[in-house]
């Protein structure tokens, strides 16, 4: 261990630490904004500079190790000059548009800047880093970048993408992708991870609430919306509740006084994808089929494996997604209950997701021509949606989906967290394979915040190998080892985001980001909480999808049913 002081205070820290890490174990907060723990650590904003006796200059506190007996001053007139004084320079080539900016109040540049006591800036605009593109899904406004290259790491070290990164030097350095393109031109896989790690507002999703503001002011269009499993979960914390609580009931009403003319559940689909993908997965192991089936529900990993994985793409599962199948069942069953023409209902998702909006544009995932989904807003736009309506969320009552694709069972709501999908198939496949209705359903060797988990299903005397990834770097680490040869699975669960849905690129931003892991575990045992709560917890129990199998696609994998809900795509 070494010893040493902070601000005249002794603390013994073992010899890898940093001063960062040292004062932080004092409780002494050195301000920070590029620094990300164990991803991006590396100097570059300058803001935690403190002070070290007998030292020239100011240091940087996260990267600069200690060693025996240093004195370190972290908050002298000089070190709280300076990091004004570095704010300001930021300031200077940052557009300043914090009024309009959807980052407005949960900004870090923002709050740092308030409690150094940046006023004005005195410095005159040194670079020009380009205009906003908004021609993809993530909207990248270079104005607003402040270099911390915090993006560029979780693109590269968490998602295995690497599609921004630093270019240029000087003055003229800027976070861009290749040659300054759009990001839709790359191989983005439009997770929105960059867009969460962001401290300013450079990187947002594209804002489609006009469209969705139009479609329900449309007299002619009978406007659905559809409520992913995760959303839930979270969206509360845009109204500051604890993250995790589960707001179902007030979003239903919030979603009701929005002028919707149906409010229907992801949930019920996701059950739907069960049916369908249990069906397939038991055919493929009965009949030969390409194996490991490889899940299909998440938007980020399909780009992902087209770009980086075709060997992969016979393994995916033939199964749209739930936001796309509801969709599917939206313009045809329920138009049909309905008695409604098919073209005039336009489909809502609310997604934790920024892929989604992708997945819903996707040619291979129309039926006859027709999109499944039309918009696809984040649960960042839900909420904005809320606020500018002047609906009091937390006030609100509690209130039910619709009836015909609102019901929905404990497996349906796991699908919002890593390893979700797979215990919902194995409850369902359970079932199938041993006739019984089996009282032991929590498959706990699938659950857990580890990218990789690995277990041996054993099922009716069937021994299944199965794995669950989140995060896209993890999956390669996966898919690398099963291309050499060294490991082999019959199903597995890939979902793009660390921790899966509940953790999307859509979901609210946390602005502490040393809380991020605890309001992911927050919302993830939301999750298991509705799945405990529920008196239906196995997909082919819920009684909306039996009858809609009995009346209008006769059984999982039918003629119908392939029609409508699956898909397939092209290498
Ligand atoms: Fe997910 Fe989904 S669980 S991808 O994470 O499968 O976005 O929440 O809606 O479609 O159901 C996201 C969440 C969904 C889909 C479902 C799946
Ligand atoms: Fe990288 Fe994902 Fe951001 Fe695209 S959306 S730039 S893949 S982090």
């Amino acid at each position: 261990m070494i010893n040493i002081k902070i601000d005249g205070l002794d603390v013994s820290v073992p010899k890898s630490a940093t001063i960062l890490q040292a004062a932080r174990q004092l409780q002494i907060e050195i301000p920070t904004l590029c620094y990300m723990k164990g991803l991006n650590e590396v100097g570059s904003c300058r803001i935690c500079v403190v002070e070290v006796e007998g030292w020239r200059g100011l240091h940087p506190a996260c990267v600069t190790k200690v060693s025996e007996g240093l004195s370190v001053k972290t908050s002298s007139s000089t070190v709280r000059e300076s990091r004004k004084n570095i704010l300001e320079l930021i300031m200077a080539n940052h557009d300043r548009e914090c009024l309009s900016c959807p980052r407005n109040q949960n900004c870090e540049l923002q709050k740092l800047c308030n409690e150094m006591g940046v006023e004005a800036v005195p410095y005159e605009k040194r670079a020009d880093r380009g205009t906003i593109d908004k021609s993809s899904y993530i909207v990248r406004d270079p104005g607003k970048c402040v270099l911390c290259g915090r993006c560029a790491a979780v693109c590269s070290d968490i998602q295995n993408v690497g599609v921004i990164n630093y270019a240029h030097r000087g003055a003229h350095t800027s976070v861009t992708t290749p040659y300054g393109d759009s990001l839709s031109e790359h191989s983005c896989i439009n997770c929105g991870q960059c867009i969460k790690i962001c401290p300013v507002g450079a990187l947002q999703e594209r804002d489609d609430t006009g469209k969705v503001w139009n479609a329900v002011e449309d007299n002619e269009l009978h406007v659905v919306v559809q409520t992913a499993p995760a959303v839930r979960v979270a969206l509360g914390e845009e109204f500051g509740m604890q993250p995790g609580t589960d707001v179902e009931g007030k979003m239903v009403t919030a979603l009701k006084r929005l002028g919707f003319d149906r409010v229907f559940d992801t949930n019920f689909s996701a059950d739907l994808t069960i049916m369908e993908e249990g069906t397939e997965l038991l055919n493929r192991l009965n009949n030969g089929g390409r194996l490991p089936l490889i899940t299909s529900c998440s938007p980020g990993w399909i780009k992902f494996c087209e770009h980086n994985y075709h060997d992969f793409i016979d393994n995916l599962s033939s199964c749209k997604s739930p936001q796309q199948m509801f969709g599917a069942v939206a313009k045809s069953y329920y138009a049909h209950k309905a008695g409604i023409d098919a073209k005039k209902v336009f489909v809502v998702s609310v997604m934790p997701c920024t892929a989604k909006k992708f997945e819903a544009d996707r040619e291979e995932l129309k039926v006859d021509g027709l999109r499944d989904v039309d918009a696809v807003i984040t649960t960042r736009e839900l909420a904005k949606m809320i606020k500018q309506s002047g609906i009091q969320f937390a006030e609100l009552p509690d209130s039910g989906f619709d009836s015909l694709m609102g019901v929905s069972t404990g497996a349906g709501a796991i699908f919002g967290n890593t390893g979700g999908v797979m215990e919902a198939a194995l409850r369902t496949v359970a079932d199938l394979l041993t006739a019984k209705d089996l009282n032991d359903i929590e498959y706990t060797s699938v659950r857990g915040m580890e990218g990789i988990r690995e277990a041996n299903v054993v099922i009716n005397g069937m021994d299944l190998r199965v794995a669950v990834v989140n995060g896209t770097a993890n999956a390669s680490k996966l898919l690398d080892k099963i291309r050499s040869g060294e490991a082999a699975y019959h199903f597995i669960e890939v979902m793009a985001c660390p921790g899966g849905c509940v953790n999307g690129g859509g979901q609210p931003i946390i602005m502490d980001k040393s809380a991020a892991e605890e309001v992911k575990r927050m919302r993830i045992e939301g999750i298991y909480g509705i799945d405990r709560d529920r008196e239906l917890r196995k997909s082919h129990k819920n009684p909306e999808i039996k009858e809609m199998y009995e009346e209008y696609m006769d059984n999982p994998g039918s003629h119908k049913a392939h029609q409508l809900l699956h898909t397939h795509y092209v290498k």
